[in-house]
C-alpha cells in the first residue's frame, strides 16, 4: 500500500483541477452544422428534425415581432430569446407533455410550445390575470421573475411526482445569474437528497444583465456545481440543437428510472438586450463578443445540417415565417379582446377562500368600479 505524504492529502488545488478537467463541453453538432460526434447522435426521424427546426425558426419570428410590438406600446414585459432557441427548444423538444416546466421569464417560448396559447403569453407580457391562468392540462406555471426561486419550487412538484409514482419530469429553468442564488443551490441540494425526477437547466448566457459570468463565480463552469449536491452534471453547447437534446433526454431518462435529477449547463447567448426596459448592451459587450457567437447560431447550424440532408429548404422556411406571422398577429389580436383588468378580478383569482381583510377591499373596489 502506498502511503499519501501530507502534501498529497493538502493538495486541493489539484483535486478541483481534476473535477474541473471532467467538465468538458457536449457537443454533436459543430457551428458549420457537421456532426462531431456520430455516436451521441439522437434517433429523431426526418419528421422530428424538420419539426425541431420550424420550431426554432417560428420562434426567432416570434422574437422580432415581439419586440417590435413592446416598441410600439402593445406588448409589456419582454426579455428577448434570439440566440438561445436551441438551448430552449430542444430541451423542451426532449419533453412530453406529462413533464411540468418552471420557466424563468426569458423562458416563454418552452411554455408556448408546451401548450400555452401565444395570446396568453402576449396577456402576461401585460401583466394581465388571464396571463397567468393556465389552461388545463398544460404542465407549466407562469414564468419566474424572482431569480432562482424555480428551481425550489421544481424540486417540490418532482418531489409530488416521486410520491405519486408519475412517470414525469419537473423541470426548471434559471440563467447563469440564477447558479449564484442561494434558491439555486437548495434547489439542486434538496433534490438530490430526495432523488427526485427533476431536471435543472442553466442557460449560461455570460451574463445577468450587464455582469459578466466570471464576475458571478470562481467556478469554472457551472456545470461542477452539480458535484456539491451529489448529482449528475453536465455542460452542454448551447447553440446545438442536437446536443441539448440528448442531454436533456438522456436527463429525463434517468429522473424517470428513479435515478434523481440532473443539472445541465447551457453554453448559449442572447443577442438582443436584457429586456425591452431600456438596457444597451454595448455598454458591457464588445462587439467582437457578439460576432463570435453570432456565428455559433443554433438556426444556421441546424439548417446547414438538414440541407446537408436535404429535408430543408428556403421554401420550407419561408412557410414557417408567414405562418408564424399570421399565428402573432390573431394572437395580439385576441390579447387585445381580453376584457380591461379589474382589481377586483385581481384580488378573486389569487385565492380560493380570500381572507377577511381582503373582503373587505373587495368591498370598496366592486363599489367604485360599479360607478
Ligand atoms: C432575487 C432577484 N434578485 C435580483 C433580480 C433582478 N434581476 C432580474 S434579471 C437579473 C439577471 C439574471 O441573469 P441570469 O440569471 O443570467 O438570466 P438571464 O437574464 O441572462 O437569462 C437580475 C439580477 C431579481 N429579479 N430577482
Ligand atoms: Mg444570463
Amino acid at each position: 500500500m502506498t502511503s499519501k505524504t501530507k502534501k498529497d492529502l493538502l493538495d486541493v488545488k489539484h483535486s478541483l483541477e481534476i473535477i474541473e478537467q471532467q467538465f468538458e463541453t457536449f457537443q454533436i453538432l459543430n457551428e458549420d452544422g457537421q456532426v462531431v460526434n456520430e455516436a451521441a447522435m439522437p434517433e429523431l426521424n426526418d419528421e422530428q428534425l424538420q419539426e425541431l427546426m420550424r420550431r426554432m425558426v417560428y420562434t426567432r419570428i416570434l422574437d422580432q415581432r415581439s419586440i417590435s410590438l413592446n416598441r410600439q406600446g402593445r406588448l409589456g414585459f419582454y426579455a428577448p430569446t434570439a440566440g438561445q432557441e436551441a438551448s430552449q427548444l430542444a430541451s423542451q423538444f426532449a419533453l412530453e407533455k406529462e413533464d411540468f416546466i418552471l420557466p424563468g421569464y426569458r423562458d416563454v417560448p418552452q411554455i408556448i410550445w408546451h401548450g400555452l396559447p401565444l395570446y396568453q403569453a402576449f396577456l402576461w407580457s401585460r401583466g394581465h390575470f388571464q396571463g397567468g391562468q393556465i389552461p388545463e392540462g398544460v404542465n407549466v406555471i407562469a414564468p419566474q421573475i424572482i431569480i432562482g426561486a424555480q428551481y425550489i419550487q421544481a424540486a417540490g412538484v418532482a418531489l409530488g411526482m416521486k410520491k405519486r409514482g408519475a412517470k414525469s419530469v419537473a423541470i426548471a429553468y434559471t440563467g447563469d445569474g440564477g447558479a449564484s442564488q442561494g434558491d439555486f443551490y437548495e434547489g439542486i441540494n434538496f433534490a438530490g437528497a430526495f432523488k427526485v425526477p427533476a431536471i435543472f437547466i442553466v442557460q449560461n448566457n455570460r451574463f445577468a444583465i450587464s455582469t459578466p459570468v466570471e464576475k458571478q463565480s470562481a467556478a469554472k463552469t457551472i456545470a461542477q456545481k452539480a458535484v456539491a449536491a451529489g448529482i449528475p452534471g453536465i455542460q452542454v453547447d448551447g447553440m446545438d440543437p442536437l446536443a441539448v437534446y440528448v442531454a436533456v433526454r438522456d436527463a429525463r431518462e434517468r429522473a424517470i428510472n428513479g435515478e434523481g435529477p440532473t443539472l445541465i449547463e447551457t453554453l448559449t447567448y442572447r443577442y438582443g438586450p436584457h429586456t425591452m426596459a431600456g438596457d444597451d448592451p454595448t455598454r458591457y459587450r464588445t462587439s467582437d463578443l457578439d460576432s463570435e457567437w453570432e456565428k455559433k447560431d443554433p438556426l444556421v447550424r441546424f439548417r446547414k445540417f438538414l440541407e446537408n440532408k436535404g429535408i430543408w429548404n428556403e421554401e420550407m422556411e419561408n412557410e414557417v415565417i408567414e405562418k408564424a406571422k399570421e399565428d402573432i398577429k390573431e394572437a395580439i389580436k385576441k390579447a387585445d379582446e381580453a376584457p380591461k383588468q379589474k382589481v377586483t378580478d385581481l384580488m378573486s383569482v389569487m385565492y380560493e377562500e380570500m381572507p377577511a381583510y381582503l373582503k373587505e377591499q373587495f368591498e370598496i373596489y366592486k363599489e367604485k368600479e360599479s360607478n
